[in-house]
C-alpha cells in the first residue's frame, strides 16, 4: 500500500496549506469568542495550542497520504484543524466554521452525527477514538475475511492521538487484543508534543512507548529532528548540538520553545558554547534562525513527514512517535498553560499580518498565500483523499423474519431463549444468519452463545484446527478457527467489548458492508465500559448487547456481580432501546424487533403510534436472566407483538373498580404473578402490567407530552392508552430486580400513588427465594406494599415479613 512520494513543487503547496490550516483553526476559535456574539459570556474554549501542534502532520496526511477509504480519528482537540482541512477541501461551509462550537455549527470535537463534514470516527473521550481504529480494521478484515466488499480497496484505519491521551488504560487494552487478532492495516500517529492538560509529560516516556509497541509486533517510526536540524547536525558542531537535545528535560525545552530565539542562544551559549564548532554553529544564525532551528521538530516538517508516510509499503501496524510543539507557530507555543488559552485580541492581530491576512478576509480560502489561487485549486482538486463523492457509504438492509423459530420448554430462563433462538438462526442457510457477528469478553459459553458458536465457528484470518477435536477429546464444543467464522472471541475486557461493536456496528457505514453484531456480557460490567457503549451510540455504531446474568436473580453467581443500575442506564442512554422480557416469546419478538431497528436510519420522523423515534433505530440492550421461569402457552398474536415492542401489556387486565396494579418487569414476573393470585380474594379488579420495556415505555410517555405541548393534543402514549380506564384511586406497586426508580415514574403518567420495589443495596448471596425476600420484591413484600398503598380489608394471604 505505497503512496507515491511527494513531487518536489508539491511542497511549497503544501507548506500553504499547512499555514492555511494553521490559520484557519486559531481563527476559528478566536471568532467564536471575540467576533461572534456569545451572549452566554462564557469563554468558547478552542484549543488553539493544541490543534496547532497537529496542522503540520494533518497537512502531510490529508493534502498527501490519504486515500478515500482510508479512516481517521483526529484528536478532540485538533478538531479546528480537521474543519479547517474540510473547508479547504470543499466539504465544510464556511457557516459552520463561524458558528464553530455553537449552536448547530462545527463540533468542537469531530462527531459522526453532528457535523456534516466527513467525520469518520467521532472523538472526545480521549482514548476511544484511537482504539476505535484497531477495532475498524479488525472489523475490515471481518468482512473481506467473509468475502463482502473486496471490490473496494483495502484502507488504513489511522488514528491521531495526544500523547497524554496514552495514559488512557482502554488502549492497552486494545493493543493486546490487536495483536492476539493479528491487527494490520492500522497506524498510531502520536502528537508528541510533551504536553497534556495541566502539565509537561514525564521524560523518556517516547522509550517506554517504542518498546511497548514494538513488543506487540508494530513497527515503531520516531520522528524527532526536522530536515534543518538534521543540517545543522552534519555541521562541525552539529553532533553536540544534537546530544543537548536529546538531553535537554521536557519542561525545558518547552520553556524555552515559548521564551524564543534570544533565549534559546543564551541557553545553548551557556551549556555548551565553550565547545568551538558548536558555538560558531549557534553564532552564525540570528535569533529567528536559531528559533526556527530549534522549533523544527519532525513532526513540523512536511518533507520528513511526507517521506516517513510513504515509507510504509506493508500493512504492519504501525506507531509514529512525532516531536512537535504545542501551539506551533503560535505566540505562546511551548508554555505550559497553553492547553485552553487563547490569543489575545493583540496577539491575533500580530498573527494575521504575519500570516498576510488583509482584515475582513479572514475567511478567504485563498488569502494571504502566495501561489495562484489556479495553481492551489489545480493541486486541491486532485488531492487523492478527495477523490470520492462520498467516503459514507451505505448498505441494504437485511430481511429479518417476523417470527424467530424457538422451541419454548414449559421451564425456561430467557437467556436460555436467547441460546436457543440463536442456535435456531444458526441452522438456516440465511442472509440473517450469514451476517450475524458475535463478540464476548471471554463469557461466550456462560452467556449461552456456545450453540451458535458450534455451528458458526470462532473468526480468525488464519484456521487453526480445535486441538481436543483433533486429538479426540470428546467436549460439548466444537471450536475451531477460519476465516469464515462468526463468533470474535475477546479477552477480559469489556471495553473492548464495546468498541468492537462501535467498530463492528459502524461496518455499513465505512465498509458499505451490513453486519448485525451482537455482544454478549455479564450484566454488572455493562458499568466497566460504560464510557466507550456511551461512545459506540454517540456516533451511532449499531448493536444488540445481551446481559446475563443480571440482577440479584444471579444469586448463584454471588453478591459481587449483582447489577442494580443497568436498566436506568438502559433508559438514560440515548441511542439504546433496553428490554427486559421476562418470558421466552417475548423474548423472540424483541429479538426479531432489534435485529430490523439496528438496521434503521430513517430521519428521525416520530411515530404517532408509539411517540418513539422508531424510523431512526438505534441500538438495543437486552437485560436477560438465567432463572427458569414458567413460560406460558399462549398464540403470540399481532396486537401482543405490537404492545411488546412499544412497552408493556396487561398480563391480567384490570377491572373496571380495580385497587391495585402490580406492574413488573423481568426475571420477577413468577413473584408478582403470585402475588396477583394471591391477593384477588381481597383486592377489587387487580391489574397485572407486563413491562417488557420501561425504557420505551417512559420515552414514549416523555414525547407525548411534548407532542401535545406543542399542540398535538391528541397525542396519547402507550402507557397512556393502557392507563386511560385506571381509576383514579387506584395503587400501583411496580416490581423489578433493580433499582425501583426504574418503574416508579409509572405513578406519574396519571397521578396514581405507586410503591416502586426493588433492590438499592446488594453484596448478599443465597437463593433467588432468600434474595428476593431479604430485598423486599418477592411475593410477599408485592402484597405488603399493596396493602399499604390500597387500603382495605388485610389481604389474608399477607404473611410476617
Ligand atoms: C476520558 C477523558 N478524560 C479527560 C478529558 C479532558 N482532556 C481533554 S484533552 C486532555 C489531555 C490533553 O493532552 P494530550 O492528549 O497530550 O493532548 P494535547 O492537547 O497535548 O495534544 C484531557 C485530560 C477527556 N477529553 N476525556
Ligand atoms: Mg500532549
Amino acid at each position: 500500500m505505497n503512496t507515491p512520494s511527494s513531487s518536489p513543487h508539491e511542497l511549497p503547496i503544501l507548506t500553504a496549506l499547512e499555514r492555511k490550516t494553521l490559520w484557519l483553526a486559531s481563527w476559528m476559535i478566536h471568532h467564536a469568542n471575540h467576533v461572534r456574539e456569545n451572549s452566554d459570556g462564557v469563554k468558547v474554549g478552542g484549543h488553539q495550542a493544541s490543534s496547532a501542534s497537529l496542522a503540520t502532520i494533518m497537512t502531510a496526511l490529508y493534502f498527501h497520504t490519504l486515500r478515500p477509504a482510508d479512516r481517521v480519528a483526529v484528536k478532540p482537540h485538533a478538531g479546528p484543524n480537521f474543519h479547517a482541512i474540510q473547508y479547504l477541501l470543499g466539504r465544510q461551509t464556511r457557516e459552520k466554521l463561524e458558528r464553530f462550537r455553537g449552536y448547530k455549527g462545527a463540533q468542537s470535537y469531530p462527531s459522526r452525527t453532528k457535523d456534516t463534514d466527513d467525520v469518520d470516527f467521532s472523538t472526545g473521550s480521549v482514548g476511544l477514538g484511537v482504539a476505535q481504529t484497531l477495532f475498524s480494521s479488525l472489523a475490515q478484515d471481518y468482512v473481506r475475511a467473509h468475502g463482502w466488499g473486496l471490490e473496494r480497496p483495502e484502507g488504513r484505519m489511522i488514528a491521531l492521538l495526544g500523547d497524554a491521551e496514552l495514559d488512557e488504560g482502554n488502549i492497552f487494552e486494545a493493543i493486546l487484543e490487536g495483536w492476539k487478532q493479528g491487527l494490520r492495516n492500522c497506524w498510531w500517529i502520536v502528537d508528541y508534543n510533551r504536553q497534556s492538560l495541566d502539565a509537561v509529560v514525564r521524560e523518556g516516556l517516547w522509550q517506554r512507548y517504542e518498546n511497548l509497541f514494538r513488543n506487540f509486533g508494530w513497527d515503531v517510526v520516531v520522528l524527532k529532528y526536522g530536515a534543518l536540524q538534521q543540517a545543522a547536525f552534519a555541521e562541525p558542531g552539529g553532533e553536540v548540538l544534537r546530544q543537548w537535545i536529546d538531553n535537554c528535560p521536557n519542561q525545558l525545552y518547552s520553556a524555552l520553545v515559548f521564551q524564543g530565539g534570544a533565549a534559546w542562544r543564551k541557553r545553548l551559549l551557556d551549556e555548551i558554547g565553550d565547545q568551538g564548532a558548536v558555538t560558531r554553529l549557534i553564532e552564525s544564525r540570528s535569533d529567528d534562525e536559531l528559533a526556527r532551528l530549534m522549533n523544527n521538530l519532525g513532526g513540523h516538517d512536511l518533507a520528513a513527514i511526507i517521506a516517513a508516510f510513504d515509507a510504509i509499503d506493508h500493512d504492519r501496524p504501525v506507531c509514529f512517535i512525532a516531536y512537535t510543539i504545542k501551539g506551533y507557530g503560535l505566540p505562546f507555543a511551548g508554555h505550559k498553560d497553553n492547553h485552553a488559552g487563547l490569543m489575545t485580541p493583540a496577539q491575533m492581530e500580530s498573527f494575521r499580518q504575519a500570516m498576510n491576512i488583509r482584515p475582513g478576509h479572514e475567511w478567504d480560502r485563498f488569502e494571504g498565500l502566495r501561489q495562484s489561487e489556479t495553481d492551489i485549486q489545480g493541486f486541491l482538486d486532485r488531492v487523492p483523499f478527495a477523490q470520492a463523492d462520498s467516503r459514507n457509504l451505505a448498505a441494504a438492509r437485511i430481511e429479518i423474519p417476523e417470527d424467530l423459530a424457538v422451541t419454548i420448554q414449559p421451564e425456561m430462563a430467557t437467556q436460555q431463549g436467547f441460546g436457543a433462538l440463536l442456535n435456531e438462526i444458526a441452522r438456516e442457510k440465511t442472509p440473517l444468519a450469514a451476517r450475524i457477528v458475535t463478540a464476548s469478553p471471554d463469557v461466550t459459553v456462560s452467556t449461552n452463545l456456545g450453540p451458535w458458536v458450534n455451528r458458526r465457528g470462532l473468526f480468525a484470518r488464519e484456521a487453526l484446527a480445535d486441538t481436543f477435536k483433533s486429538e479426540r477429546i470428546p467436549s460439548t464444543f466444537n471450536w475451531e478457527f477460519s476465516p469464515k467464522g462468526q463468533h470474535i472471541e475477546l479477552g477480559i475486557a469489556e471495553m473492548n467489548l464495546f468498541i468492537a461493536l462501535s467498530a463492528l456496528g459502524l461496518s455499513h457505514a465505512i465498509n458499505g458492508e451490513r453486519l448485525l453484531p451482537i455482544g454478549t456480557l455479564y450484566d454488572p460490567f455493562i458499568a466497566r465500559g460504560l464510557d466507550a457503549l456511551n461512545y459506540a451510540c454517540y456516533q451511532d455504531a449499531r448493536f444488540i448487547l445481551v446481559a446475563t446474568p443480571s440482577g440479584i436473580t444471579l444469586s448463584p453467581e454471588g453478591g459481587a456481580h449483582q447489577s442494580i443500575a443497568e436498566p436506568l442506564i438502559g433508559m438514560a442512554q440515548d441511542g439504546l432501546a433496553a428490554f427486559e422480557p421476562a418470558f421466552v416469546d417475548e423474548l423472540a419478538v424483541i429479538l426479531a424487533f432489534a435485529l430490523d431497528y439496528i438496521q434503521r436510519s430513517g430521519d428521525g420522523e416520530i411515530s404517532e403510534r408509539n411517540w418513539l423515534r422508531d424510523e431512526t433505530g438505534g441500538s438495543v440492550y437486552l437485560r436477560l436472566s438465567t432463572r427458569p421461569v414458567e413460560q406460558i402457552a399462549r398464540e403470540m398474536t399481532p396486537a401482543l407483538r405490537q404492545a411488546i415492542v412499544d412497552g408493556a401489556y396487561w398480563l391480567r387486565e384490570p377491572g373496571p373498580n380495580c385497587q391495585v396494579v402490580v406492574a413488573y418487569s423481568g426475571a420477577v414476573a413468577p413473584e408478582a404473578i403470585q402475588a396477583v393470585g394471591l391477593m384477588a380474594e381481597d383486592r377489587r379488579d387487580v391489574g397485572l402490567l407486563a413491562v417488557a420495556s420501561a425504557d420505551r415505555l417512559n420515552a414514549g410517555w416523555t414525547a407525548a407530552w411534548r407532542a401535545r405541548e406543542r399542540g398535538l393534543v391528541h397525542a396519547r402514549s402507550h402507557i397512556e392508552r393502557l392507563f386511560a380506564g385506571l381509576p383514579r384511586h387506584c395503587g400501583i406497586v411496580s416490581v423489578v430486580d433493580a433499582h425501583p426508580a426504574t418503574l416508579g415514574w409509572l405513578g406519574a403518567v396519571n397521578g396514581h400513588r405507586v410503591r416502586p420495589l426493588g433492590v438499592e443495596h446488594f453484596g448478599q448471596t443465597g437463593s433467588i427465594a432468600e434474595l428476593y425476600r431479604h430485598y423486599g420484591i418477592d411475593a410477599n413484600a408485592i402484597i405488603a406494599a399493596a396493602q399499604a398503598i390500597a387500603p382495605g380489608r388485610p389481604i389474608r394471604y399477607l404473611g410476617a415479613a
